[in-house]
């Protein structure tokens, strides 16, 4: 499969969600579009969709085989190139209902259309140049984007930022790579580039993947979330933070000491930042077999995370569980959460010091709900000091194909530096460069291999 072959058959889906809705929409692509919908379109005045002005709305009826009406609908005619997989795009407004949809999607199949794979209208798209690959990714970021930022981001993305920037980065590289052969091919007439001016556009373009790099921590935290863990010893109140911060009642809370058992997972928006926060069960030493499993995860979450709220019972002592789980949190990304302060505070922030020198400490009630914009507020303070970097309009790496592909480049480019400062023949250091150039190009997918185009249209939604 490479970009610019045709595709040759025409594929269908429905393209919005199954349920009832206002509206639905079954989305044809292909040469045949047009004049397989026309087969099973009538409209009022006798018009067919094959004479149709292109960006037309065409009002009618969808009939099945045997002539019946399956749904009054509204179709609309974009012929290649002027559409968005760049072929012949039909789409059927139907009315939003899982009978009259799929009524609809059958009858084109009956007529010879395919049903599309997950991802197929985009990767059409991509096949056939009109997006590169960043932004075919962007598409499924704006889909699921989680808060008005990440949202912003993979908008930019699909707009072309990323691949503008990268683009830019790649010319660089294969214009001094023919500066080189040209050194190579004719070196009478050329001559060989000067090492330190190969030098110059080499760092140039390292640096400015250095910078992207950067970037890609807050990227992920963007698209992905903030991986947030809940831990305490049993009893103390993390369920009822959890349902506090996500404002329902999602975790069960009892007055039983080991009431969770295993991981509850709710995505919170704080402050613009998603978190995604994870309720654990209770850490404490325990024979039953359920709860010490749950331990152990809660454990490995802890491990794993990006912020701990590490809950204790602010109203009565600390216990030796409370003071050996502060001792694991020491050093991590977090805050200690003094919780049930409606019932009196038995312990000082001096004590909690001892074990917790730096980590912020808010005082909360998950009953009364008292701290909770000051726990919001720590929270969003505590990302921010950590590097993640949300105010500037720069161009954030929000994948991990494209941190890792990134930094492979920068590694060949580094690697460049050592063959020329060695003073070893120019086409080693081509070899080099080369390979950077390649690793560029997997991001916008200029050199990318199949299996990865596959692999991440199979992350979209049917009918995208
Ligand atoms: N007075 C008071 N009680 C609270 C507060 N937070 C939680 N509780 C009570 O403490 C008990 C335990 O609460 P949970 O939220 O289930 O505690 P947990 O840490 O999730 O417990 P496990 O899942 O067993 O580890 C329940 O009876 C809650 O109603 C609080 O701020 N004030
Ligand atoms: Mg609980």
């Amino acid at each position: 499969m490479t970009r610019g072959n045709w595709v040759e058959d025409t594929i269908a889906a429905i393209a919005t969600p199954l349920g009832e809705g206002g509206i639905g929409i079954v989305r044809v692509s292909g040469t045949e579009a047009i004049s397989l919908v026309d087969q099973a379109f009538v409209s009022p005045k006798g018009r067919n969709l094959a004479s149709s002005r292109n960006w037309s709305l065409n009002y009618g009826w969808i009939l099945d085989g045997a002539g019946e009406k399956i749904d009054e609908v509204i179709v609309s005619v974009m012929r290649a190139p002027s559409s968005y997989t760049r072929e012949n795009v039909v789409e059927i407004n139907c009315h939003g209902g899982l009978i009259p949809l799929q009524g609809v999607l059958e009858r084109v199949l009956e007529l010879g259309a395919r049903l599309a794979e997950p991802g197929e209208f985009t990767k059409r798209a991509f096949l056939h140049g009109r997006l590169d690959l960043s932004q075919a990714e962007a598409v499924i970021d704006v889909i699921r984007a989680k808060t008005d930022r990440s949202h912003r981001l993979a908008v930019r993305q699909l707009e072309g930022g990323l691949s503008e920037a990268i683009r830019h980065m790649r010319q660089d590289l294969i214009g001094l790579l023919a500066a080189i052969e040209a050194g190579i091919d004719y070196p009478d007439e050329v001559g060989d580039i000067e090492p330190e001016a190969a030098m110059e556009i080499i760092e140039g373009v390292e640096q400015r993947i250095g910078e992207m790099l950067v970037t890609a921590d807050t990227g992920r935290i963007l698209r992905e979330g903030i991986d947030t863990a809940i831990v305490g010893r049993p009893n103390v109140g993390k369920s009822s933070l959890l349902n506090l911060l996500v404002r329902g009642n999602r975790a069960i809370v009892t007055e039983i000491p080991g009431t969770t058992r295993d991981v509850i997972e709710e995505i919170v928006n704080i402050g613009g930042f998603p978190f995604v926060v994870r309720d654990t069960a209770g850490i404490r030493h325990t024979e039953d077999v359920i709860e010490k499993i749950g331990v152990e995860r809660a454990i490995a979450l802890m491990e794993g995370a990006d912020l701990v709220l590490c809950v204790v019972d602010g109203s009565s002592r600390l216990e030796e569980e409370d003071v050996s789980l502060l001792e694991q949190v020491r050093g991590k990304t977090a805050v200690l959460v003094a919780n049930k302060s409606d019932l009196g505070l038995a312990v000082t922030e001096a004590e909690y010091r001892q074990w917790l020198p730096n980590t912020p400490i808010v005082t909360i009630s998950a009953l009364t709900g008292q701290g909770l914009a000051e726990l919001e507020e720590v929270l969003v303070a505590q990302m921010i000091q950590g590097g993640i970097d949300l105010t500037g309009d720069s161009l954030v790496v929000t994948r991990a194909r494209h941190k890792q592909a990134l930094k492979e480049a920068k590694a060949s480019l580094g690697e460049a530096c050592r063959t020329l400062n060695q003073g070893l023949p120019m086409d080693l250091v081509a070899v080099d460069i080369r390979g950077a150039a390649e690793s560029l190009g997997e991001v916008t997918g200029d050199t990318v291999r199949d299996e990865v185009i596959n692999r991440i249209f199979a992350d979209f939604c049917i009918g995208k």
